[in-house]
């Protein structure tokens, strides 16, 4: 279903052999160095939902090839298949939706190369933001896996309404191109013990697949 302009909702993507497989995958990202971390803000605050990046490492505000604020080892390379993924996703959020493929543009032709990971716990949230940092207008891809959450979806001007919430469940694709390409969002609560229980997940994770618009 259509979210917004360019803002294409397909639940169940995922099948849950493919979520075993994503959870298994961060698992190991997620393992030190470069490994799960927790992002401090400019103002002296912490972000509540952990983070690993692939490819870049994205820190307030920016995108390095090794962990700046963390343990300054360099990030873990993002793999084919999971850019090969991104651009599967894309294809599948243009079908989902008639008039969608003029806003997303051809898939072949993005190279993902950064995956962000962020593993909520049932009190994690993540403030209503807008995602600038890359240099790149492709679709970001998100994927969910676990715990069921209410996310926030406004618009490209303020903070604040209007805004749309949606439940994202374990194995939903989001992919946000277009005009929803810079439109705030936000996680305001997450539902703990939702995940299906056959998948071993306590929590959530979502994994955002982005084009860093970047030469190096
Ligand atoms: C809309 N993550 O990593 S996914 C983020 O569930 C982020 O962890 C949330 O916001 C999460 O930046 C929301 C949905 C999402 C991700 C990236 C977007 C929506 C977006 C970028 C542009 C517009
Ligand atoms: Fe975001």
């Amino acid at each position: 279903a259509a979210l917004g302009p360019g803002a294409v909702h397909v639940p169940d993507w995922l099948g849950i052999a493919e979520q075993r497989e994503l959870v298994e995958a961060c698992r190991g990202w997620a393992r030190p160095p470069a490994g799960l971390r927790v992002v401090r803000t400019p103002g002296g605050g912490t972000m509540t939902a952990r983070q690993v990046g692939l490819g870049w490492h994205w820190f307030p505000y920016g995108y390095a090839r090794s962990v700046v604020d963390g343990d300054g080892a360099p990030v873990k390379p993002m793999p084919p298949w999971l850019a090969e993924l991104g651009r599967r996703a894309v294809g599948a959020a243009r079908s989902a939706v008639a008039g969608n493929g003029d806003a997303y543009g051809d898939e072949h032709a993005y190279d993902y190369d950064i995956a962000l990971i962020n593993f909520y716990d049932g009190d994690a949230r993540m403030g209503m933001h807008r995602d600038s940092d890359e240099k790149s207008g492709a679709p970001v891809v998100s994927l969910s896996l676990g715990d069921t959450c209410v996310f926030r979806f406004g618009n490209p001007h303020t903070r604040t309404k209007p805004y749309t919430d949606v439940e994202l469940r374990s194995g939903d694709l989001v992919v946000f191109g277009g005009a929803s390409r810079l439109a705030y969002h936000g996680v305001p609560r997450v539902h703990p013990g939702t995940a299906p229980r056959d998948l071993g997940l306590t929590g959530r994770l979502n994994i955002t697949l982005r084009v860093s618009g970047f030469t190096d």
